[in-house]
């Protein structure tokens, strides 16, 4: 089993609503669990500003599912919840990102993890130290903590 760390975005409709969907989405799948949840934060847009306001969480996973088929299966879960296709950065329903999987480190042409802005977002960091504040960074060797 891998700790993976899920981060939730929403910008439209009912915020809270459609975080509470995708955790009870990733309760319900075979090959993970839930093991903790940040509380939900109220975030100014980052990258396209003239957009509503987010509500942002991360979630600790644990599971089997290997990086690129959790994504597609996030990708899934995001079409199932509603989330349409609209532009980069843009407003949207639900936005599920792998931000860490264990220690791994991926580039790959539809996945790059750790996520490319986690380090660019301090709401993203806030959040995983909240879940967990002894996460060693991958490829680094330094605690996350002491990144910021
Ligand atoms: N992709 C590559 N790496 C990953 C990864 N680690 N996790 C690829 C998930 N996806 C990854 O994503 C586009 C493509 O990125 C995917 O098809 C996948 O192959 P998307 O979710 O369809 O589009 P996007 O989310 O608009 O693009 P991107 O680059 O993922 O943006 P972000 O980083 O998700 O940013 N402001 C606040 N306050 N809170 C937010 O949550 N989110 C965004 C979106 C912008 N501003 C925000 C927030
Ligand atoms: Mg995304």
């Amino acid at each position: 089993m891998e700790r993976v760390f899920i981060g939730l975005g929403s910008n439209l409709g009912d915020r809270a609503a459609n975080l509470r969907g995708a955790l009870d989405w990733m309760r319900g799948r075979r090959g993970m669990r839930i093991i903790r949840v940040s509380n939900f934060l109220e975030t100014p847009p980052w990258g396209l500003t003239d957009q509503p306001p987010f509500l942002n969480a991360v979630a600790l996973i644990e599971t089997d599912i290997p990086p690129l088929a959790l994504l597609d299966s996030l990708k899934s879960a995001e079409a199932q919840l509603g989330r349409r296709l609209g532009e980069r950065w843009g407003p949207r329903v639900i936005d599920l990102d792998i931000l860490l999987y264990g220690d791994a480190i991926v580039e790959h042409p539809r996945l790059v993890i750790p996520h490319p802005q986690l380090l660019n977002r301090d709401f993203v960091v806030s959040q995983l130290l909240e879940v967990d504040p002894d996460i060693v960074f991958p490829g680094r060797g330094v605690l996350l903590r002491e990144l910021c």
